[in-house]
């Protein structure tokens, strides 16, 4: 009786892992919003738009300090994400993931920096701002536009200059050589767009630092405004998260649930909890 007791309980194991594990989604977003921040050089006037650059609407964001011939100074992207528009309310995050294309870096020579996401703790905006050019030096800001002071111009101002961000950084990505896709997945980005999905009053998106304790390490990226295709891989090189979630637990879950406890899993219904406990939101630096 026993030798086939066994096999049995383990198919079922195995059956209702797999429809639990069939219940998990996944969805690619492009942002919601991007853009970048410019330190500006003096004199500072923050009422000014020709000394507070922005880039909305522009083809690229940027990350990391210019070379010292331009003074050095830090460019900072922001980037956000409106998960509670496409994913369900009450599921559970599981993996996310941010993909970048970087579409430019200084190369004389190619120096490989790491680029940090941090989550943003205000709401900042997105403009018409547009950078012509290369786009280096940003454009003049718009009504409504991020800069280096501003969270929105110019009526609105981040509480420090340079953006109001968690000081731990939530994922961390070695960024090198040109013309080619980058990902951030750690955990605390789940943690990030579990916050996100269930509380959406606090979704500020990521801010993107680059090396700033050196000059000359900036990254540009391709923004959710370009039109730009990589040609190795056919794909456009718009910023996207993708995210797997499991739908909030319908009645068959539940089900599937108790089964599970009922044929003595104890111990793996427990883990499974585990994993889906959800972080603290953390709401200051
Ligand atoms: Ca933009
Ligand atoms: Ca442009």
């Amino acid at each position: 009786m026993r030798g086939t007791t066994v096999p049995v309980v383990i198919c079922a194991i195995l059956s209702l892992w797999f429809a639990l594990a069939a219940h998990a989604a996944t969805l690619e977003l492009l942002p919601a919003a991007d853009n970048t921040i410019y330190e500006p050089a003096p004199p500072f006037d923050p009422s000014s738009s020709e000394l507070n650059p922005s880039n909305g609407a522009g083809d690229f964001i940027f990350a990391g300090r210019v070379a010292d011939m331009n003074e050095g100074l830090r460019r900072r992207a922001l980037v956000g994400f409106d998960l509670a528009a496409q994913i369900p309310a009450g599921s559970i995050i599981t993996e996310v993931t941010l993909r970048l294309y970087l579409s430019q870096t200084i190369t004389a020579p190619v120096v490989t920096t790491d680029v940090s996401l941090h989550r943003l703790t205000s709401t900042w905006g997105e403009a018409a701002s547009d950078a012509s050019g290369q786009e280096g030096g940003g454009a003049n800001a718009i009504l409504g536009d991020a800069t280096w002071f501003h969270a929105e111009f110019d009526t609105t101002l981040w509480q420090l200059p340079g953006g109001d961000f968690l000081p731990q950084a939530s994922a961390t990505t070695a960024i090198g050589d040109r013309n080619l896709f980058y990902t951030w997945s750690e955990p605390r980005m789940i943690a990030d767009a579990q916050c996100w999905l269930d509380d959406p009053g606090q979704n500020f998106g990521w801010i993107l630092l680059g090396d700033e304790s050196v000059s000359a390490t900036a990254k540009r990226f391709d923004s959710r405004d370009s039109f730009s295709f990589d040609l190795t891989t056919n794909r456009r090189t718009l910023p996207v998260l993708t995210v797997t979630y499991v739908p909030e637990p319908d009645s068959a879950g539940l089900m599937m649930a108790a089964l599970l406890a009922s044929l003595g899993t104890r111990r793996r219904a427990v883990a499974l909890g585990n994993a889906h406990a959800r972080t603290p939101f953390t709401t200051s630096p």
